[in-house]
């Protein structure tokens, strides 16, 4: 495999690694907040992002690359308000995003085809995770402090499946 590839993907696996476990703090925000709904909404995405972590694993070994496990940095653990979760959530999709454009660049410049197929799934898979989030979002700043409206939300989210996930079906599996 090719090295500087390899090691930007290991980088990159570490990057979706921070991501489950900072849904995984959220979620656990969300239930000390008695915010059932969000917190399963946010159990869901942990459970993705390990989907996406296991992607990257699956890659570099099939192409008798070297996964190499670095420590995963602490998440924040406290938010002012779902609304700040929420947002943060938001905030970190699109600087994952932007990591996987830099990785297609990257792969395009080192003429590593094989590399620029695989993260094409994940160029989709970052506007759904954007879309996603985008509108709880939205909801929450016109909700602002009702709690009645809060609590529909919480209850809406709590519907989501691992079957609605982004992409919803996952093609490449
Ligand atoms: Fe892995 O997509 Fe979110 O972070």
């Amino acid at each position: 495999m090719n090295k500087t590839i390899e090691s930007a993907f290991n980088e990159h696996l570490n990057a979706e690694l921070f991501s489950a476990y900072l849904y995984l703090s959220m979620a656990n925000y969300f239930a000390a907040e008695n915010l059932e709904g969000m917190a399963t909404w946010m159990r869901i995405q942990f459970d993705e992002e390990r989907m996406h972590a296991d992607k990257f694993i699956d890659f570099i070994n099939d192409r008798d690359g070297r996964v190499i496990l670095e420590q995963i940095d602490k998440p924040k653990s406290d938010w002012s308000s779902p609304l700040e979760a929420f947002q943060d959530a938001l905030d970190h999709e699109r600087l994952i995003s932007q990591k996987i454009n830099a990785l297609v660049d990257l792969a395009v410049k080192e003429s590593d085809h094989a590399a620029n197929t695989f993260l094409q799934w994940f160029v989709t898979e970052q506007v759904e995770e954007e879309a996603n989030v985008q509108p709880i979002v939205g909801k929450l700043k016109m909700i602002k402090d009702n709690s009645m409206g809060l609590l529909m939300l919480d209850e809406q989210l709590g519907q989501r499946s691992p079957n609605d996930t982004a992409n919803g079906a996952d093609p490449a599996a």
